[in-house]
């Protein structure tokens, strides 16, 4: 073994005696991990004050019941959850997640992620993440209200403006966070951002629902450049149907690329032809107003198929956005990505890379960027609408978007600066790890042992 796979082996035993059986949360480290302890151990400060595993530890979790009333008049009960992991460098800010898979696991590998990139965003934010194993499929517009209700009800106690601020991810959308927003402001009877994402007459921020997806484009943009490449004309695979993936579609459209896959946890549709701006309507109405099932585009559009329990990495393309959710790219998936001449890995979701897959794009020298860079763009705009609702004042969407791509460019530098290569490359991982870290770490070290 080598010094640094026992020292990572070392390190990883101590957080693994911690937190046992949390896969999720322990494989976020770990990737952490490997690629900063080399940089510890060239900056001593940072193992004398012990920075990393304290920032394993998260700062405080709560953990609750939600009760609600289903329509049927049924006593149901789930659980909430809200892990505030750093508040070195400003206010906990990350999203909620309603979803079955919802555990404390899960919410752990989030919030420790977004503590990285919230550090990468250049705004004063630090990470935190929440939610719930509740199920939003299937849930009338009334119970979801109730839900969302009930949810709140215990986490006002534990978030502000200046303390904590969730917002949405998987199965949270701007219906949900506007029943969160509306439940807060009666219990606290304040009219303050204590959630982002809301709707553009209550505060809310333009972009902010395109951010994430369009975030993602920028930064892959940026990258293949970078590499003296481009999107024009690239066929991509993107996962997902939600947010991030609409609007990662949207921007591909924009910059000349040809998204031609899309995908639900049911399956993936192959449109060889290229998914354009009526098609991508199409997909938005079934999806945020019908909630229906995405193999419903292959009635709309002739020539699109629907591979049931297949993901889109099996359609050749140029270049892959997984844009749904953790671990949706296992390793046999990118051996076919390579084989099929995929060039690039631009992560929308959230560590949906599994760590064998990894080290496969890795050994083949595939440009790779990890989501907490270009997945940034989402806080980072919400991070935007907070500054607007401290001036009580609305930047126009242009001034927004370019506040957008400033910030995914800015990204970009600090991974360059970082992860920059002997061979010329750049690490984005490492990149990435490495500059969202120095800035929490130094802001721990200022502030004393708290
Ligand atoms: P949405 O709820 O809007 O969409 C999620 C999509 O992913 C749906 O198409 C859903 O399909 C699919 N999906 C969920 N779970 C699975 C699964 N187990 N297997 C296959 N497909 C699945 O969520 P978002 O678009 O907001 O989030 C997607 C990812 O992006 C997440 O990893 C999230 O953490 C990350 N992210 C989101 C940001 C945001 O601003 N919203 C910001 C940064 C990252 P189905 O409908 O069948 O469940
Ligand atoms: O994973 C993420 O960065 C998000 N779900 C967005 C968080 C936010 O606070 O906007």
């Amino acid at each position: 073994m080598t010094e640094h796979a026992s020292r990572l082996q070392a390190f990883m035993a101590t957080i693994e005696k911690r937190n046992p059986h949390e896969a999720e949360f322990l494989q976020a480290v770990r990737e952490v991990a490997d690629t900063l302890l080399p940089f510890i151990d060239q900056h001593p400060t940072y193992k004398d004050y012990n920075i990393l595993e304290r920032m394993c530890e998260p700062e405080r979790v709560v953990i609750f019941r939600v009760p609600w009333v289903d329509d049927q008049g049924r006593y149901c009960v789930n659980r909430g959850y809200r892990v505030q992991m750093n508040s070195a460098i400003g206010p906990y800010k990350g999203g909620l997640r309603f979803h079955p898979t919802v555990t404390l696991s899960v919410l752990k590998f989030l919030a420790f992620e977004q503590v990285f990139k919230n550090s990468l965003t250049t705004l004063p934010l630090g990470g935190g993440k929440g939610g719930s194993d509740f199920d939003p499929k299937g849930k009338s517009d009334h119970e979801i209200m109730r839900f969302c209700q009930s949810f709140m009800n215990e986490l006002s106690r534990h978030i502000g403006a200046f303390t904590d601020i969730p917002a949405g991810d998987i199965g949270v959308g701007a219906r949900e966070i506007g029943y969160l927003f509306g439940q807060y402001k009666k219990i606290s009877n304040e009219f303050t951002g204590v959630l982002t994402g809301k709707g553009l007459d209550y505060g809310g921020s333009l972009i902010r629902t395109e951010a994430t997806g369009y975030g993602v484009v920028y930064f892959a943009n940026e990258a293949l450049t970078a590499r003296g490449d481009s999107l024009e004309g690239k066929k991509c695979a993107v996962s997902g149907s939600g947010n991030v993936a609409q609007y990662t579609i949207e921007k591909l459209i924009q910059l000349g690329a040809i998204p031609v896959t899309v995908s639900d946890s049911a399956g993936f549709v192959h449109d060889p032809a290229g998914i354009d701006e009526s098609k991508l309507a199409f997909i938005k109405e079934l999806k945020n107003i019908k909630r229906g099932r995405i193999d419903e585009y292959t009635h709309h559009v002739k020539g699109a198929t629907f591979h049931p329990d297949t993901t889109p990495w099996n359609a050749p393309v140029d270049l892959a956005f997984p844009c749904a959710t953790q671990n949706e790219l296992p390793e046999k998936d990118a051996h076919t990505l390579i084989k099929n001449g995929c060039k690039g890995v631009f992560e929308g979701a959230n560590m949906p890379t599994t760590e064998e897959a990894y080290q496969v794009i890795r050994h083949h020298k595939l440009l790779f960027t990890p989501g907490k860079a270009s997945n940034a763009g989402g806080v980072a705009t919400s991070g935007l609408e907070m500054s607007q609702n401290a001036q009580r004042m609305s930047w126009t969407r242009d001034e927004v978007d370019y506040r957008l791509k400033m910030i995914m460019k800015s990204i970009h530098g600090n991974c360059e600066k970082f992860g920059r290569q002997e061979d010329g490359m750049i690490d984005y991982v490492k990149g990435a790890n490495i500059a969202g870290f120095v800035k929490v770490a130094d802001a721990m070290i200022a502030q004393g042992h708290v």
